[in-house]
């Protein structure tokens, strides 16, 4: 299918590595021009692509880049917000700088771009890449798990308020070899290249399609999503899990 996103200025946070670096080599592939925004530098670069250094957590820094972009290349048409930290601790273990930093990226870092960018957007489309933990959640990751949550209000708020112009989803990934999911691993089972691999296998095992997703496998729906090809999609939340959400782990009696 060619999505036809040619001529499209595509800004995407966290553009530098995961899912946001394989969102922003999707968007390439179909002709627009991303523009990472992002505090860490690219794992590798997209050719063609725009990588600007900035915190997204800095109405400053936000503001900086956004004008960069506006003197560039005059207007944005898509925005992902791909930016995202997780860290693990039950509440009663979750200090206050945790919770704040967590919410700072994941939300507060999401709002804020969609604030700056939407002068920028006549009309276009906004995606928020949140989780199966907007809707569920794994223990230890309350900070997470609340910041994924938030992300579908923010989702839905966008949409009705700023729709039919601009359309807004989530995009909600289960397991995705990211260096987010891999730290996961390290700290469950440490360094250990085997144990890690096992413990990747074990998380594989418990989606439907028996292992984890791959980043370009976020990002392509994601550059679908972007385009006209999606024009009747907004306000929802759209699952690329691997079938993780999709059934309940309690036994049932067995029919021979
Ligand atoms: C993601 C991250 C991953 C996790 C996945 C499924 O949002 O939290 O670390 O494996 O959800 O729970």
């Amino acid at each position: 299918m060619d999505l036809n996103l040619r001529g499209k200025v595509a800004v995407v946070t966290g553009g530098t590595g995961g899912i946001g670096a394989a969102v922003m080599k999707a968007l390439r592939d179909e002709g627009a021009h991303p523009v990472s925004v992002s505090n860490t530098e690219p794992t590798e670069r997209v050719p063609g692509a725009e990588y600007i250094n900035g915190d997204i957590t800095d109405r400053g820094a936000v503001l900086g880049a956004v004008s960069e972009i506006k003197e560039s290349m005059g207007k944005v048409d898509i925005l992902v917000n791909a930016a995202g930290i997780e860290e693990y601790a039950p509440v009663h273990l979750t200090d206050e700088a945790m919770f704040r930093r967590v919410m700072d990226v994941n939300v507060t870092g999401a709002f804020l771009m969609i604030r700056e960018v939407l002068p920028l957007m006549e009309q276009g489309v906004i995606i928020n890449v949140a989780s199966v933990q907007s809707f569920s959640a794994t223990r230890n990751a309350a900070a997470y798990v609340t910041s994924k949550h938030a992300l579908l209000g923010l989702t839905r708020s966008v949409a009705l308020d700023y729709g039919p112009r601009i359309r807004c989803l989530a995009v909600c990934p289960g397991t995705v070899d990211t260096p987010l999911v891999r730290k996961a691993a390290v700290l469950e089972v440490g360094n250990s290249e085997d144990r890690v691999a096992e413990k990747i296998s074990e998380w594989g095992r418990a989606h439907l399609t028996g292992r984890i997703g791959r980043p370009e496998e976020v990002g392509k729906v994601i550059a679908f999503l972007c385009s006209d090809a999606a024009s009747f999609m907004t306000g929802s939340a759209v699952m690329v899990d691997g079938g993780l959400l999709s059934y309940i782990p309690i036994s049932t009696p067995e029919v021979r």
